[in-house]
């Protein structure tokens, strides 16, 4: 399948702070990762020392053919205790922005990247609805000193994990299993993206704003359609109705989910490839998302995030050619898909799961922190150059 995408479309890929930075020790996850009990494999420690190697990261990605770079700002840096401001923390994110545009890459921002300041998690994290103001202080601190080089700007990264995963699975910070939290905080979280996008777009700078929505591909026992449609509601959809009409909405798409007739979570179907992240190799769970986000938000959408963690290089290529055939189905009727960002640049700090899944499209030595371009950089940045695939 050749496609030809759209003019103008943005090649990029994505990475966070505290999996790339190091040395995120005033955060809640490095807290988590130090304490008993929790499940995380390891500690992020230096992750890929990126907090300083940043500028050949990003000398190699816009020299493999790429168009744009996706990393988030660590609040815990910039307001290390509340209404604490670091000059210098924020000096070296701008220092980020400029690197990228002095290398012909957009720089798009991601605000909040799943970590919050210990300050913030001591008073209650995201179940604190004072999270909300003091969120979005925090967006219009940074814009303010940012916002003139900004090329895109991600208010939250997957509010929907954030909520899942921290107070109703409780594999990442606070760790807890509470419905009445969980449904609080996704309140919270919604609220905080819209106070976020108004203070980010009140600021200086001229770029557009949006959410990062994780997404995916649902399955349910025929006749419990009910249940899937309140399950994937609570999961996904409320977080996309939160940020209809905004600049444009992000899908982040990975694998599916499968459910029992009463909208439980079950594992991955027998006979069908699992991954180290313990979920199905699903690569059309993309077009599913798409088609979800655009029928729900009305919005440009930008795939914020879509990879593999695998050590079978030539199964990544396999899986992002299958995605990006479902993003050619996607345009072909019309769906305004404006950008495709690969989750990972380069392999580094999975959450729980420690550095053991490999998402990048670099490798990175755990010892010497030597960046080594696998074939499928080389791969995915032709596509990104010719803006075209096949
Ligand atoms: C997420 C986060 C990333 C992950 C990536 C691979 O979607 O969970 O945005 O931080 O590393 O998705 O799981």
């Amino acid at each position: 399948m050749t496609i030809s995408f759209p003019n103008g479309f943005t090649w990029g890929t994505a990475t966070a702070a505290h999996q790339v930075e190091g040395g995120n020790w005033n955060n809640d996850w490095w807290e988590f990762e130090h304490t008993a009990g929790t499940g995380t494999t390891e500690p992020s420690g230096d992750a890929c020392e990126s907090f300083t190697r940043y500028p050949e990261d990003i000398a190699m990605l816009a020299g493999l053919g790429f168009g744009a770079y996706r990393f988030s700002l660590e609040w815990s840096r910039i307001e290390p205790e509340e209404n604490e401001w670091s000059s210098a923390a924020l000096d070296h994110y701008r220092r980020m922005i400029t690197t990228c545009r002095d290398h012909g890459l957009l720089p798009v921002v991601t605000f909040h990247h799943f970590t919050n300041p210990r300050w913030v998690a001591a008073d209650g994290g995201w179940a604190n609805s004072a999270v909300v103001d003091r969120f979005a202080r925090f967006c219009e601190r940074a814009v303010v000193h940012l916002g003139d080089e900004i090329g895109m700007a991600c208010t939250i990264n997957e509010p929907n994990i954030v909520s899942l995963m921290g107070y109703l699975i409780g594999a990442f910070p606070p760790g807890q299993r509470d419905m009445a939290a969980y449904e609080q905080v996704n309140e919270n979280l919604k609220a905080a993206h819209r106070k976020g996008y108004d203070a980010i777009k009140a600021g200086p700078g001229n770029f557009p704003v949006g959410s990062c929505v994780a997404m995916g591909d649902w399955w349910i026992p025929a006749g419990a359609e009910d249940a899937l449609a309140r399950t994937q509601h609570m999961h996904e959809t409320q977080h996309l109705e939160v940020a209809a009409g905004d600049d444009f909405i992000g899908v982040q798409a990975y694998s599916r989910t499968r459910l029992d007739e009463r909208g439980m979570p079950l594992g991955p179907e027998e006979g069908v490839e699992t991954l180290d992240m313990g979920y199905e190799y699903w690569p059309q769970s993309l077009e599913v998302a798409l088609r979800h986000a655009a029928a729900v938000t009305g919005s440009p959408i930008y795939v914020t995030e879509n990879g593999i963690g695998t050590t079978d290089d030539a199964q990544r290529v396999r899986f992002v050619t299958d995605a990006l055939e479902g993003v050619g189905r996607c345009l072909d009727d019309g769906i305004d898909v404006r950008g495709y960002f690969y989750w990972s640049l380069m392999d580094n700090f999975e959450w729980a799961l420690g550095y053991m899944p490999r998402f990048g499209l670099i490798a990175v030595d755990r010892e010497t922190q030597a960046r080594s371009p696998k074939p499928s950089a080389h791969w995915l940045g032709e596509i990104a150059r010719n803006n075209k695939l096949g």
